[in-house]
């Protein structure tokens, strides 16, 4: 049969709504292209030079031609805005019970790293139906997180975090790019997005046995570099508990005044690689920087054991 498809197949939620769009906007495009094109080729030819027509009288202006081709296109545009603008915020707004995984691209493959513990490289598995929401990072270079399939793409940057989410709504195996050139190899940065379902993903999980999960390797890291010495309670120093932390207003020290930030995954990295950048009011910024020391994948877990802690009572 013939076989030549234009769009790769539809297999997130929002796929069939960002391509209805797309046709929208070029079905607009070819219309008016075609309406001028053919109105300016058959002017042409019926007022060229030596062709017998009535040139007296030429209108200078018409009311209503202006106001047809003032109020329609700015219709259009309109339109196009709202529509365009809606769509942005629901393939750009994660819903809040979305499932998270962390991505990591380095040149030149992506990790990636499920909550309950599994980790893979240039492999996605996830389950058919439910929203997933990528928290993304690199390493080294800007790469870009691209499934055609899921029409999502993002940039992925060092020393930042951005995400991305979709639904998968078809089983399948589809592609899985780097679209921003990332040096010799970036033609190699490539997986596969396995969607299964809902049973086979909780089997999938469980394949290698279940081991540690994500948070609680990060609770190990958390005491591997003597983070828990100082913010678990000590005699000596006095740091503040990280418990409840997470996702509530903290108070920065800022000159002679106090402002509030949010304690999210961009404040918990920087709180572990810039810690002078923001000091909690109230103690002395002494906690030393470990930038260079934990690579970002570890990050990522010391995060999600923070997290983890996040509605857990302080003893203080
Ligand atoms: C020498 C003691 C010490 C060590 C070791 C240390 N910290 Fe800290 N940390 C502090 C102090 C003191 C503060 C409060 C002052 C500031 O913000 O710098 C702090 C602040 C923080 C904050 C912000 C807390 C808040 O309430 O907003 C986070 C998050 C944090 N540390 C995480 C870590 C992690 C993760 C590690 C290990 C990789 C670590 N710290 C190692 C002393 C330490
Ligand atoms: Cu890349």
């Amino acid at each position: 049969m013939w076989d030549f498809p234009l769009f790769p197949s539809q297999a997130s939620t929002n796929a069939p709504r960002l391509d209805a769009l797309m046709l929208f906007e070029v079905g607009v495009l070819i219309f008016f292209s075609l309406l001028i094109g053919v109105l300016v080729v058959g002017f042409g030819i019926r007022f060229r030079r030596g062709n017998a027509v009535d040139r007296s009288n030429p209108p200078t202006h018409s009311q209503s031609m202006e106001v047809v081709w003032i109020v329609i296109p700015m219709i259009l545009s309109i339109l196009m805005y709202a529509w365009s603008t809606q769509l942005f915020f629901d393939l750009y707004e994660a819903p809040a019970d979305a499932a998270q995984v962390d991505v990591v691209g380095k040149q030149w493959m992506w990790y990636l790293q499920h909550p309950q513990g599994r980790s893979e490289t240039n492999e996605l598995h996830v389950p058919l139906g439910r929203p997933v929401k990528l928290n993304m990072t690199s390493q080294d270079v800007i790469h870009s997180f691209f499934i055609p399939a899921f029409r999502i793409k993002q940039d992925v940057l060092p020393g930042r975090y951005t995400s991305l989410w979709f639904q998968p709504s078809k089983v399948g195996v589809y592609d899985l790019f780097c679209t921003e050139y990332c040096g010799t190899n970036h033609s190699n940065m490539i997986g596969k997005v396995y969607v299964m379902e809902p049973a086979d993903y909780e089997a999938w999980l469980s394949e290698k046995g279940v081991g540690p999960s994500q948070a609680e390797e990060g609770e190990r890291l958390f005491v591997q570099h003597h983070c828990a010495g100082c913010h678990r309670g000590s005699q000596t120093v006095h740091a503040p508990k990280l418990e409840g932390v997470y996702g509530k207003p903290v108070p920065i020290q800022d000159g002679k005044d106090v402002r509030f930030v949010t304690a999210d995954d961009r404040y918990i990295r920087d709180s572990i690689l810039l810690p002078q950048g923001e000091v909690v009011a109230g103690y002395e910024p002494i906690m030393p920087s470990f930038k260079d020391q934990i690579n970002e994948p570890d990050l990522l877990k010391i995060i999600a054991y923070i997290k983890s802690i996040a509605n857990r009572e302080t003893s203080q």
